[in-house]
């Protein structure tokens, strides 16, 4: 049984209880959590050090960059080529991969992230994080990471996660061995076991999406969010609507507490086909690998997302993710009005 309390690195050792971690991922992990203490620290101090607000610069999917978007990313990059333990990288704030540092190129592992998801509520101090992805690399090691080595469908994963900056600074991860929570001790800059093996309700009481968009929605997706503000969701009362606008922290809230986010296809431009705004490979796909470690489902209206074959490192996804019984019936509804 885990250790309550027990710091990141000794619970990756196994030490309490849980599989080890495959060292080389280990330190993938370790480097992370190093890189979040600080980015934490900069969020937690926006207003003022001046790093509020955005550059002058729209990144590879045409929305604003924010200071602090750029400033992750840099660091995480630093950190990962500085440290080795990785081969290659895709950013979202990179349209193509990143190459790592000479001593990376004989890694195994490949890390795809989003290095500040929400970055648009930095500055109404609305909760944001950091999502990312690890995989083994395709080609052999000892020379550059591939665009080959990170198309690969999310149940190739080896481990993913997140960091949410909010109240707390926390870190959620897995690596095929149940879901595990830490939350940063900020006196001792340590992340420790706050949240062994979560398992997420297998039916909530919350539905998250923006309803502002539901025009441009199938007809599935609006009959089934209308049904959940009439019918008893167990309690006796309809569901609650919670949307903050950064995936990654009503993601953590649903994951805590059952409930279904919704993200789906968008019709708003009819010269443009049908897709999502979320990003398959660095959003989704690492969220997809904790919410099954976690008991629930997340799909592409009927694909298990896990099982869809990236068409590049920006593929966008509609997306439902969430509670098992309350995606199944989203399934359900959705496949009566195809
Ligand atoms: P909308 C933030 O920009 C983000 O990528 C996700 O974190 C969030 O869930 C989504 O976009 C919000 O999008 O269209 O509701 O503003």
């Amino acid at each position: 049984m885990e250790l309550i309390g027990e710091s990141l690195r000794v619970h990756l050792l196994g030490v309490g209880g849980n599989k080890k971690v495959e060292q080389a991922v280990g330190n993938v992990l370790l480097d992370l959590a190093t890189v979040a203490k600080t980015i934490a620290s900069e969020v937690n101090r926006a207003g003022l050090a001046g790093i509020i607000g955005n550059v002058n610069h729209r990144n590879v999917h045409g929305e604003q960059v924010q200071k602090l978007d750029v400033y992750a990313n840099d660091l995480i990059v630093a950190s990962l080529r500085a440290s080795g333990s990785v081969c290659g990288m895709a950013s979202e704030e990179a349209e193509d991969i990143i190459a790592s540092s000479a001593i990376g190129e004989n890694s195994e592992y490949v890390v795809c992230f989003d290095p500040l998801d929400g970055s648009s509520n930095i500055d109404v101090n609305v909760s944001i994080g950091t999502i990312f992805s690890i995989y083994k690399r395709k080609t052999r090691s000892g020379g550059p990471a591939i665009l080959d080595d990170f198309l690969q469908p999310g149940c190739n994963q080896v481990a993913a996660g997140y960091f949410v900056y909010g109240t707390s600074t926390m870190f959620v991860y897995t690596a095929g061995d149940g879901v595990h929570g830490f939350t940063l001790e900020p006196t001792i800059g340590e992340f420790r076991l706050s949240h062994p093996r979560i398992k997420t309700p297998e039916r909530g009481k919350i539905y998250s999406c923006n309803e502002g968009h539901s025009a441009t929605w199938d007809e599935g997706t609006r009959v089934y969010v209308e049904s959940l503000k009439t019918r008893s969701a167990g309690t006796g009362r309809p569901y609650s609507g919670r949307y903050v606008g950064s995936f990654v922290a009503d993601f953590h809230r649903n994951l805590l507490k059952g409930g279904i986010f919704l993200y789906p296809a968008d019709r708003r431009d009819p010269k443009r086909p049908a897709e999502g705004k979320l990003r398959l490979m660095y959003e989704c796909n690492p969220l997809a690998f904790i919410q099954e470690q976690a008991g629930g489902v997340a799909v592409e209206i009927d694909k298990r997302m896990l099982e869809i074959v990236p068409r590049g490192i920006h593929h966008r996804v509609a997306l439902v993710i969430g509670s098992r019984i309350d995606v199944e019936e989203y399934l359900a509804c959705h496949a009566q009005h195809v």
